[in-house]
């Protein structure tokens, strides 16, 4: 059986963005394959985190993960700093990772640029990635686009050790949708849409309320003309609310043009706004209920401990192949 990892930092709220390009998908996969869904929070930690927000966006994340669909049946859900192989086998992994990699990073790039303190852990954070995914012997990680280059240095450290010690991870592959792995802020469709954008109206939250969602869609940038029309070089803008639609509505993008043909802007963003609202508000509704209730910790202790029992046999092979000894 295929075996899926992925992981998402709970250092804020999740954006229409996390959710298109990779939670959704998540979902899917549970039906069809063994799934592992991480809270990273060693990884929000590589900046800065007010701890009791950080506390709360835990907990936060994981109602939201369960309210999207993600079910404790089908999949194992629970926070990173709850299996120390995670830790374990990301430090072995920064001993097999090159200096020289890690500083070619983008994400690294870009996250460090405007920052006064840069930590370490924000320099070697995709080895600790690297070891989230090789600990289960992943075959598929599902994540935005923005992960590739990321998931490409986890494939090299993979085979990397492989060659150096023998075969000892699998080689995962990425899962990036073709359409939505990349949604645009609003404000700049030339931008990435992130939730740690500094203005709000550059993103959707998940959690924003119906209306709120309204008022942003109607704010959000469109291109010159007013053809609703899928061009991405030439309307990069309404492109992208054009993929908001279509994967919202689950409809293809020729019957998006169809639908708005010589209607202009105004009622096709009128009716994305509704589409949004038709696919956040019940994903809220259940949230609210699953935040309230006692069964979000059972949930994690259970993930937790799932969790550590599968990883237990590549760490230890690992700390043997590397001339480790056992502990008399
Ligand atoms: P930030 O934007 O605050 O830097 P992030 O949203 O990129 O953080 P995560 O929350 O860990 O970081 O991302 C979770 C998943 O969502 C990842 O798989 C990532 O690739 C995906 N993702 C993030 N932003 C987008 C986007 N705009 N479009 C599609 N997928 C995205
Ligand atoms: N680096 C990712 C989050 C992340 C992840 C993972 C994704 C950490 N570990 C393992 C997939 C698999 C991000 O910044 N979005």
């Amino acid at each position: 059986m295929t075996t899926v990892f992925s992981g998402i930092q709970p250092s804020g709220k999740l954006t229409i963005g996390n959710y298109l390009g990779a939670l959704r998908n998540f979902v899917r996969l549970q039906e069809e394959a063994e799934c592992l869904f991480c809270i990273v929070d060693l990884h929000a930690i590589t900046v800065q985190q007010n701890p009791v927000e950080l506390r709360q966006n835990t907990r936060e994340l994981a109602a939201l993960y369960l309210a999207c669909g993600i079910s404790q049946k089908s999949a194992t859900l629970f926070v990173q700093s709850h299996v120390s192989a995670h830790a374990e086998l990301g430090w072995l992994l920064q001993c097999i990772a090159h200096y020289g990699e890690l500083g070619r990073m983008t994400q690294f790039k870009d996250k460090s640029a405007q920052k006064e303190v840069v930590t370490a852990g924000l320099f070697t954070y995709p080895a600790l990635m690297a070891a989230d995914i090789l600990l289960y012997q992943t075959d598929l990680v599902p994540v935005g686009e923005d992960q590739k280059q990321h998931l490409e240095l986890t494939r090299d450290l993979a085979i990397r050790f492989n060659n150096r010690f023998g075969e000892t991870f699998t080689v995962p592959e990425p899962y990036i949708p073709k359409i939505g792995g990349k949604i645009m802020s609003l404000e700049d469709p030339l931008k990435k849409m992130s939730k740690s954008d500094e203005s709000a109206g550059a993103y959707l939250s998940m959690l924003d309320e119906p209306d709120v969602l309204r008022k942003k869609v109607a704010r959000a940038v469109t291109d010159s003309g007013r053809d609703v029309r899928f061009d991405e070089e030439n309307k990069p803008a309404v492109s992208n609310l054009m993929t908001i639609y279509a994967l919202c509505a689950n409809v293809t993008m020729a019957e998006v043009e169809k639908r708005y043909e010589g209607q202009g802007y105004g009622p096709f963003k009128k009716d994305l706004a509704e589409v949004v609202v038709g696919v956040l508000e019940p994903i809220q509704q259940r949230y609210r209920d699953i935040l309230a209730s006692s069964e979000l910790d059972d949930i994690l202790r259970e993930g937790a401990a799932k969790a550590e029992q599968m990883a237990a046999p590549t760490l230890k092979n690992v700390k043997d192949k590397l001339g480790f000894i056992v502990p008399a």
